[in-house]
């Protein structure tokens, strides 16, 4: 039994199961009383008296580097951040690893000042900030003329892109040149996120793409452009979304924020009329001014080089989206066959205006289907049912097709090659992607969304756990090995092992006959047993589930085949081919240069991504959307491989958007499935940062007492370790290898800081010097 008295703090058993932190007080009757972190009364009694266990002191106030708990268990983990968070430190490190809170509230901490005070300051010597890590990743491309990049994660609503916006605001900063290029990489974003972000219902700025924004620096440390690359934006969104969302945010920005005149000629009115954005019977968003929201991407554009006539251009075709959407199809009989036909309205008008295409084309192309067989040529009519898929299919493509000539565009502004000069660029990535996500209803964007959080986590697991323990066991390290969750499996299931989930949907997609349902039976029989895909419970059901790293996830298999792949009748096609509309034409370039299609086969289609998708013809595989996104991602990986790796693990604290409000239960379940008890007992018995003996001796040389050992008698070796045994005070844990010095986090902050002081005595001597000369 703990001895209790006034003040003690203590761990108290929780219904969740993780022990609560407890402090203990004196009622007025000057009893003992035990208030745990919530609010809530313990009794102590002999029922409860054994499970009361003292608390370290370092859990009492927080830590800001989690190596450092005492209490190094979940309970300990948990309430760190917890008493941090209602303090408002949203940043806790785990060694060089930032752990970031969402405050869900404007905080004081992002301000020039701020960014002055972090900048060129070494990790850890101020508290734990987002801006740290730009700073540290800036000076570590310098420092070790190696690119880096910052793999940021978390799910849905975790704040990963507002974290993605303050490094490039402090990158920005500390280039140092106020210019326009910086500019122009700031305001790219607002641009992005009106086409690419929307309301959900986990996250009122949801990312529904994933962007890559690799930063370029000259040799002297300022921004010489940027690229931004993008994966796989949600295009079912522009068409339908589920209850309490929003379509993507440009087009309420547009409708409340263009002015009358303007609107007038795109024959505009409010949300209301659309049916677009009315599918989730939400068409405004608290706290968002879609009105401010529209000037400020108005002036984005113009920083980022679009005319007045691209922005026109671009409002037409949205404008053209909406109307369409309201485009009605009434059925009929033709033949003894169903068929369908345009109901004529001021919509329909507007569409071909817009789109600059002839009525009777444009209704026959959504209304019938054209092919030759190899004897004649057939024109099908399509059911009111099929003419609405289509007509959908179509404003998905153009919604798809302008995102991408956005970025282009966007890129086409920011991205400077080094012209011809052998210097060698250095960059920093940024990745924020769509966070993980389980809602009521998941489909196939669900699942390549969840597939690149695995992606994501096994660059982290590998990094963090795999490659470090094999460096000790490489290095003769003595170590002893830690255990970790490894998604590898999961991975291996989804996209890797011969048959895999992913590539069974390739499969039935490009399958003449296949179904939802067949590709359903082939996912049954391949991985029904293997313990990672949870089959439907019964033959009716159209349901399976995946145990992803973050948890299970129900996804409904009907309309996967559909949707990956991504079809657009050669119809639409062709009539594309005939408008007039600049932008349109330019957006559909890629399909338009294959030349024109003969069809021979009613589903013989065009992919929107690229040429053709011949399904009669087995030999010839199509990029699918799964396809392509695996091949853009595994590319990424590639990338971030080669680079000196930083990661932020963001945490959403509550599932109400709400400031001050941390849900214990949804917490700790982020924690563990982020891996982050073993990452700290990995970074807290670990070395993370090592150099060669050359690389060491090169950068810290200054450091060395020649008295204590001498260089042109001693080994390379014995001179890094007579450095550290100065430099690092006594009983400091690092590690000489066979080739390498390894180093705590904090040891690479101390070498820094001593070499500075070291270079600015020396300095200092030479000022003196050649002062004594004058
Ligand atoms: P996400 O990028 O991780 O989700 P966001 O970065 O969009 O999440 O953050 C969600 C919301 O949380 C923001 O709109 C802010 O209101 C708030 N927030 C996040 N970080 C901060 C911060 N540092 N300070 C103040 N507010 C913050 V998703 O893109 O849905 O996966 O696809
Ligand atoms: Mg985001």
């Amino acid at each position: 039994m703990v001895h209790l008295s006034k003040g003690d703090f203590v761990w108290v058993e929780s219904s969740d199961g993780v022990p609560i932190g407890a402090e203990v007080k004196l009622t007025d009757t000057g009893q003992l009383q035990l208030i745990d972190d919530e609010g809530k009364e313990h009794k102590i009694n002999k029922k409860t008296e054994g499970t009361i266990k003292p608390m370290h002191p370092t859990s009492v106030k927080g830590v800001d580097d989690m190596i450092r708990l005492g209490d190094l268990n979940e309970a300990g983990l948990l309430r760190n951040l917890l008493v941090r968070h209602k303090e408002g430190h949203i940043y806790t490190y785990t060694g060089s690893i930032l752990v970031a809170v969402n405050p869900y509230q404007l905080l004081p901490i992002y301000t020039t000042d701020y960014v002055h005070m972090y900048t060129d300051r070494r990790l850890g010597e101020l508290p734990p900030h987002v801006f740290a890590i730009a700073d540290s990743c800036f000076f570590n491309m310098r420092r070790n003329r190696k690119n880096q990049c910052c793999v940021i994660s978390g799910e849905s609503g975790a704040g990963k892109t507002e974290s993605t916006k303050l490094m490039l605001q402090f990158l920005a900063a500390v280039s140092g040149q106020h210019s326009w290029i910086e500019q122009q990489i700031l305001e790219a974003n607002p641009i992005l996120e009106a086409f690419g972000n929307a309301k959900t219902i986990r996250n009122d700025n949801s990312s529904r793409f994933g962007k890559y924004i690799d930063i370029n620096f000259t040799p002297g440390g300022a921004i010489e452009g940027a690229r931004v690359e993008q994966y796989l934006l949600e295009k079912s969104r522009v068409c339908r979304q589920a209850p309490e969302e929003r379509n993507y945010h440009i087009f309420y920005y547009m409708l409340m924020g263009m002015q009358a005149e303007q609107k007038k000629i795109l024959s505009l009115g409010s949300a209301a009329e659309y049916n677009y954005l009315t599918m989730g019977n939400c068409t405004s968003c608290e706290g968002r001014d879609d009105v401010t929201e529209y000037a400020h991407f108005r002036s984005a554009l113009k920083i980022l080089m679009f005319t007045e006539n691209d922005s026109w251009e671009i409002s037409k075709l949205l404008a053209a989206i909406l109307h369409l959407g309201n485009v009605k199809f009434e059925g009929t009989i033709v033949n003894n066959l169903e068929a369908c036909k345009v109901n004529k309205s001021s919509h329909f008008n507007m569409v071909c205006q817009l789109l600059e295409v002839a009525p009777k084309q444009l209704e026959n192309s959504l209304t019938q289907r054209f092919f030759t067989t190899a004897r004649d040529s057939v024109t099908k009519s399509l059911t009111s049912a099929q003419a609405v898929d289509g007509r959908d299919a179509f404003v998905k493509a153009i919604y798809g097709r302008l995102f991408i000539w956005v970025v282009d565009k966007i890129n086409a502004a920011i991205y400077k090659k080094a012209e011809g000069s052998d210097e060698v660029q250095q960059s920093i990535g940024l990745l924020d992607i769509f966070g993980f996500e389980n809602f009521k209803k998941n489909s196939f964007e669900q699942l390549c969304i969840n597939y690149a959080n695995e992606q994501l986590q096994q660059f982290f697991v590998k990094h963090v756990f795999k490659l470090e323990q094999e460096e000790y066991t490489r290095e003769n390290i003595v170590w002893k090995h830690i255990d970790y969750q490894d998604n590898q499996h999961t991975l291996d299931v989804l996209a890797n092992k011969p048959m895999n989930m992913l590539s069974l949907i390739d499969e039935e997609s490009n399958f003449p006959k296949g179904t939802d349902t067949t590709m359903l039976h082939k996912m049954n029989q391949v991985h029904g047993k293997g313990g990672i895909y949870i089959p439907p419970k019964n033959n009716y059901e159209t349901e399976f589930g995946i145990k992803h790293f973050a948890g299970e996830v129900y996804y409904d298999s009907k309309g996967f085949l559909e949707k990956n792949r991504d079809t657009l009748s050669t119809d639409l096609i062709e009539l594309v081919k005939t408008s007039t509309n600049k932008l349109l034409k330019q957006a559909f370039q890629n399909q338009l240069t294959t030349g024109t299609v003969k069809s021979i086969n009613p589903r013989m289609v065009i992919t929107t991504s690229s040429s053709l998708r011949q399904t009669s013809d087995a030999k010839k595989q199509v990029p699918t959307l799964t396809g392509q996104f695996r091949k853009s991602l595994e590319s990424l990986m590639k990338t971030l491989t080669v680079c000196q790796p930083y990661f932020i693990r963001c945490i959403k604290p509550n599932d109400f958007k709400k400031p001050m409000l941390f849900d214990r239960e949804l917490c700790m379940r982020q924690l563990r499935y982020s891996g982050m008890m073993e990452t700290i007992r990995i970074r807290k018995a670990g070395y993370p940062v090592r150099y060669t003996f050359d690389e060491f001796l090169g950068r810290y040389r200054v450091l060395l007492k020649t008295s204590l050992c001498d260089p042109k008698k001693e080994s390379k070796e014995k001179c890094c370790e007579s450095i550290c045994k100065t430099v690092l005070a006594k009983g400091e844990d690092w590690k000489t290898g066979k080739t390498k010095i390894f180093l705590k986090d904090s040891h690479d902050t101390m070498l820094e800081v001593e070499r500075m002081k070291e270079l600015n005595v020396k300095a200092l001597i030479i000022q003196k010097v050649l002062k004594g000369y004058k």
